[in-house]
């Protein structure tokens, strides 16, 4: 790869720059020309990436940031800072990926990276308790009163296995309850249905999952409390438990109908079911405790990730002590994780709570910008005439290409996908980077300024034009 230092950097690779004849500018000209995606040098990106697929599956080590479903070259990041990120190139985008969720408070916020440096010279690891630990449990319990106790993991999917195991254990019971289009991390029952990443394969089910697996994993559908009523109707005595996205956001975002979460409680409760809340992108971002705090939830076992680890590898479970009381060694139900509540990510995720709290209008802020940005995407979309619905919850916001409301997966899987990815193309070009797929939630920061919303604005709507116009 051509050493390229960072913007505004010289690498100290860089070659020297050779004189330019007519004949090499030509060449250079060509290249260049070849190595463009959406009218920017993505050269670095490109070549990175051919290196990459010689050594990793797909190129990347996550799905969905392989621009599958929108078609073209990932870009590599090179660094981020508030909302705004730059590619190994140097093309700088304002971000609305945010890491997937994590960055509540946009890139490198001092507060987590002066934490992380104070944390760093004790050390990175001990396989033995640390205070940060605690202190980091009891910021989360603090939030959501609803968990007598929490246990850190080192992922989402961690977390979802885990209270899945915890709520069979408990229960005595092996069936397991999830909703189309609701993503729980990719351990073997939950890959079903499933969301995200596996939507955007077109792979609603991963291969390699045995039957035996998936066998126990019932679907029903999200915002269809009768749908719900059908399977405890018919195998309720059997039925461990029901995990949900709150607010759905790996089908795009669907939030919960009226008295929908109200219906999944009163059926799990009837047929003594655990309710699992997945707050793993909800939590900490649609509300100081959640969505458990938004709308008012007692559920049995939640799920955290993203926000509570400050952008590092941290995930969580938490709930009733008739549950977290049975989890080894203090009970049956085993789990264990060398890394879990690493130091530097407890001081990461710590941090980053904090620093929600001493800003002292986060969330008040993120509901202004959203509304601000979900009716600059309404406006803008109508004036292109493109058919569009946008959903949103707080900082969470899809804009789906279709002109029938989505309120669950069939609405979702529904959508023009090919538009979306011309859309995405469109705001890329333009300094945008928003999530490269139709079935997933962008997601707005702190750092986002109403200056950064009236941008993304701008660009949406020359995008919309594009996909008007058929463009890209
Ligand atoms: P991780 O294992 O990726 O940390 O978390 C899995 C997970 C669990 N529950 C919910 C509600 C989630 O949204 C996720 C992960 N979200 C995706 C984005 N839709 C992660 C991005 C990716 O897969 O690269």
């Amino acid at each position: 790869m051509r050493a390229r230092g960072g913007p505004g950097r010289d690498s100290i690779n860089r070659p020297a720059r050779r004189r330019r004849t007519p004949r090499r500018a030509g060449r250079v000209a060509a290249r260049r020309a070849a190595c463009e995606h959406d009218g920017m040098d993505t050269r670095s990106s490109d070549e990175l990436f051919a290196r990459a697929r010689l050594v990793t599956p797909g190129g990347v080590n996550s799905p969905v940031r392989a621009f599958g479903s929108v078609g073209g070259t990932p870009r590599f990041v090179h660094s981020g800072s508030g909302c705004r990120i730059t590619d190994v190139d140097g093309n700088r985008y304002i971000d609305m990926v945010g890491s997937w969720g994590p960055l509540l408070l946009g890139h490198a916020h001092p507060r987590v990276l002066a934490a992380l440096r104070e944390a760093l010279p004790a050390g990175t690891s001990f396989g033995a308790p640390v205070e940060a630990e605690v202190t980091l449990a009891e910021a989360v319990l603090a939030r959501v009163p609803a968990a007598a106790s929490v246990r850190f993991v080192n992922s989402g999917t961690e977390a979802t296995m885990s209270a899945i195991r915890l709520a069979r254990g408990v229960t005595g019971r092996d069936l397991l309850v999830k909703f189309a289009g609701n993503y729980h991390g990719h351990a073997d029952s939950l890959l079903v249905a499933a969301g995200s990443g596996a939507l955007t394969t077109g792979v609603p089910s991963s291969a390699g999952v045995p039957p035996g697996a998936a066998g126990d994993t019932l679907v029903a559908r999200y915002n269809d409390a009768a749908s719900l009523r059908a399977l405890f109707e018919e195998r309720g005595e059997r039925i461990a438990a029901v995990i949900m996205e709150p607010v759905a956001g790996n089908m795009g975002v669907v939030p919960p109908a009226p008295g929908f979460l109200e219906a999944v409680r009163e059926l799990t409760r009837r047929f003594g079911a655990a309710m699992i809340v997945d707050e793993v992108m909800t939590g900490f971002r649609v509300a100081r405790g959640g969505a458990v705090e938004r709308f008012h939830l007692s559920p049995d076992l939640v799920t955290w990730g993203k926000v509570v680890g400050g952008g590092l590898p941290v995930g969580a479970y938490g709930g009733k002590a008739a549950f977290m009381d049975q989890v080894s060694p203090l009970g049956p139900v085993y789990q264990a994780g060398t890394l879990s509540g690493n130091p530097l990510a407890m001081a990461g995720g710590l941090a980053m709570l904090h620093a929600i709290d001493e800003a002292g209008d986060v969330y008040e802020a993120l509901e202004e910008r959203g509304r601000k940005l979900e009716a600059g995407l309404v406006a803008a979309a109508a004036q292109a005439g493109v058919p569009v619905q946008v959903n949103r919850v707080g900082s969470m916001l899809t804009v789906f290409f279709t002109g029938s409301a989505v309120r669950d997966h069939e609405g979702s899987a529904a959508c023009d996908a090919a538009a979306f990815a011309r859309w995405f193309h469109g705001l890329l070009s333009r300094g945008v980077w928003w999530p490269p797929s139709q079935f997933e939630s962008a997601f707005l920061s702190y750092a986002h300024r109403e200056s950064d919303v009236d941008a993304v604005v701008e660009a949406a709507a020359a995008a919309f034009e594009d996909v008007a116009a058929g463009a890209g």
